[in-house]
């Protein structure tokens, strides 16, 4: 091999960190096999019960180390206002100088991996190449889950190609002597998640783990990627991508952009309640989409698995995603039950008789004061296990959007579903998404958290100039062949605070109808908000759902969205100046269609 580039950006970081060895992974199975024994010899890893669940791993992460850590993650962009009102900022000299110091011989007495990677099928004309390196073997494995590594990468981007620069360390330097932690990192104050999006750099420091070490993932298929996406003419965005087969055997492709905790894997996995359609999971969490010489915007999916949140998922919620973690499988901070396999709150049944080990390695009180498994407890999995995978999933081309779905986890005021009128006023309605947070749940103000687009923690420039890329991709189009958009609202809350609509599976009479809009039929009237369905134009058959709260479900409320249109203003303030202008015109016309119709 005789990248220059990458050879010397290697020797480099070997000289500033000081392994004791360099690695370079060819992403075979043995040497996946070889590094996992080796973690399993050393403590840091369980073998799980192979009749059970074969060829699978649990790893406890360190307390203080159990989630991405936004407060330390910062996009250093050359000014803060490239970075915008919704990143944290440091310039990039400071913050450079800073982590080099940390970096200096922070890989004393470890091995350190060099790992070629590629987000999205290889060769494809909408992927990239990065090279992560690490000192993190738990990075190493998991990598080899959700991205395609090793030799096969080197060899497409031959001597010259251009790749994102990816640095990571766990920052536990060893002593000569030491033992080795199970799960080393450093101290949240010396935890660093950065991103130079001018120089394509990711410099990760002091975490090992999900997004914060596994850096194809939000660092460069979102935050970096969007900056890239930006100046190329595309989109990276925080959405799964489904494909959806009506009874004729007709196929469209949506994908769906929801804030964390509204369901987006349940949603890409689901299993229609109506009898004749089939939902199909091209990914669970990022597509990277582009417009086709056809005028159709056409997405892949950047990774290679699913790294999905464990509480919860169960044969009754998901049971697409627990057959993909039936084998081959790494899980984190789950709780381990007496016969080597994992359990969880929420996984469909009690926890089994026998010790229970939590995830933080003690034996488990069944008295149920403590979680067994930690909120964010993780399962990894190649997408290639699930046993809905598309059969384009992995086509190079990748596969045209017929519909863009935003949503959130609003309790009143946005009904089940509406569709926008144009491209523009979709924007608006991906510019304004969020969920409701408690007061008590996070110690902020209670109310709607915006999160536009969920790519509240993942866009990598100035927020205002996103929208205004979105707006801009929409202008010069085909209007016919742009995908429609639509926003949906799953948790609608009635009087008495239950949930009306049933979610999961019924959702699927919901994609029934954005389906069918997006083949120019399925029947919608023309409200203040966008289209909603008319009248029986949502398939409920073999729904058990009374009239009047089903009146509820579709509720457009002046007084609520009085308020609605007051909380967006306060939300677009934050943007100042970047804010488009068509996004202000949108609201204004909202607003004054509820005048009109007081
Ligand atoms: O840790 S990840 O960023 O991979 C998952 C998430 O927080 O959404
Ligand atoms: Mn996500």
């Amino acid at each position: 091999m005789v990248h220059k580039k990458l050879l010397s950006w290697v020797e480099e970081i070997k000289n500033l960190c000081g392994p004791e060895q360099v690695v370079w992974c060819d992403g075979s199975e043995a040497e996946y096999g070889r590094i996992m024994n080796k973690m399993v010899e050393d403590g840091m890893a369980v073998k799980l019960n192979q009749a059970k669940r074969p060829n699978s791993f649990l790893f406890r992460s360190d307390s203080s180390d159990v989630a991405r850590v936004e407060n330390r993650t910062f996009i250093s962009s050359k000014n803060k206002d490239e970075a915008g009102p919704t990143n944290n900022w440091i310039a990039p000299d400071e913050l450079k100088k800073t982590m080099s110091d940390l970096y200096r011989n922070c890989m004393r007495g470890r091995t350190m991996f060099v790992i070629p990677f590629s987000m999205g099928p290889i060769g494809s004309p909408l992927s990239k190449i990065g090279i992560e390196i690490t000192d993190s073997p738990y990075v190493v494995v998991n990598m080899r889950l959700m991205t395609r590594i090793g030799s096969k990468v080197l060899e497409a981007l031959g001597d010259a190609g251009e790749f994102v620069k990816c640095l990571h360390s766990v920052g536990a330097p060893l002593e000569k002597g030491q033992k080795d932690s199970t799960w080393p990192c450093a101290p949240i104050e010396k935890k660093y998640i950065s991103h130079f999006p001018d120089d394509r750099l990711i410099w990760s420091y002091g975490s090992g783990y999900g997004g914060n070490a596994l850096l194809g993932k939000k660092c460069f298929a979102l935050r970096i990627a969007s900056v890239q996406a930006r100046d190329e003419g595309w989109m990276a965005e925080h959405m799964l991508i489904l494909g959806i087969t009506n009874p004729e055997g007709k196929k469209k492709y949506f994908v769906a952009a929801f804030p964390s905790a509204c369901g987006k894997t349940n949603l890409a996995m689901l299993i229609p309640k109506i009898p004749g359609w089939k939902v199909e999971c091209v990914g669970d969490d990022i597509a990277w989409m582009k417009f086709g010489s056809d005028g159709r915007l056409y997405a892949v999916n950047p990774e290679a698995g699913f790294f999905g949140v464990a509480p919860g998922t169960s044969m009754g919620s998901n049971p697409n995603a627990m057959m993909s973690i039936s084998k081959n499988s790494i899980f984190t901070n789950t709780a381990l039950t007496e016969d080597n396999d994992v359990w969880w709150e929420g996984i469909g049944y009690d926890a089994p008789k026998g010790r229970i080990i939590d995830w933080t390695g003690a034996e488990w009180d069944r008295s149920g004061k403590k979680l067994a498994a930690h909120p964010n407890s993780r399962f990894t999995a190649s997408a290639s296990q699930c046993p809905v995978i598309d059969p384009e999933w992995e086509n190079p081309q990748g596969v045209p959007i017929s519909a863009i779905i935003f949503g959130g986890r609003r309790a009143g005021t946005v009904p089940l579903v509406y569709q926008a009128r144009s491209w523009r006023h979709g924007v608006f309605i991906g510019s304004i998404i969020g969920s409701e947070v408690t007061a008590a749940a996070i110690g902020l103000k209670a109310g709607v958290r915006r999160d536009p687009m969920a790519m509240l923690p993942f866009c990598g420039y100035n927020m205002g100039d996103y929208f205004e890329h979105w707006l801009e991709l929409g202008r010069k189009r085909d209007a016919s062949k742009l995908p429609s958009i639509f926003c949906v609202n799953w948790f609608r809350k009635d009087e008495n605070g239950k949930f009306i609509w049933p979610g999961f599976g019924d959702n699927s009479r919901v994609l029934k109808w954005i389906f069918e809009r997006a083949d120019g039929e399925g029947q919608a009237i023309d409200s203040e908000i966008g289209f909603i369905p008319a009248d029986r134009a949502i398939d409920l058959s073999g729904l058990n759902i009374d009239s009047k709260m089903l009146k509820l479900l579709f509720r457009i409320d002046v007084n609520e969205w009085r308020e609605e249109i007051e909380s967006i203003r306060e939300h677009y303030k934050r943007f100042g100046s970047r804010l488009p202008k068509e996004l202000l015109e949108e609201l204004n016309l909202l607003d004054k269609r509820f005048s009109r119709n007081k």
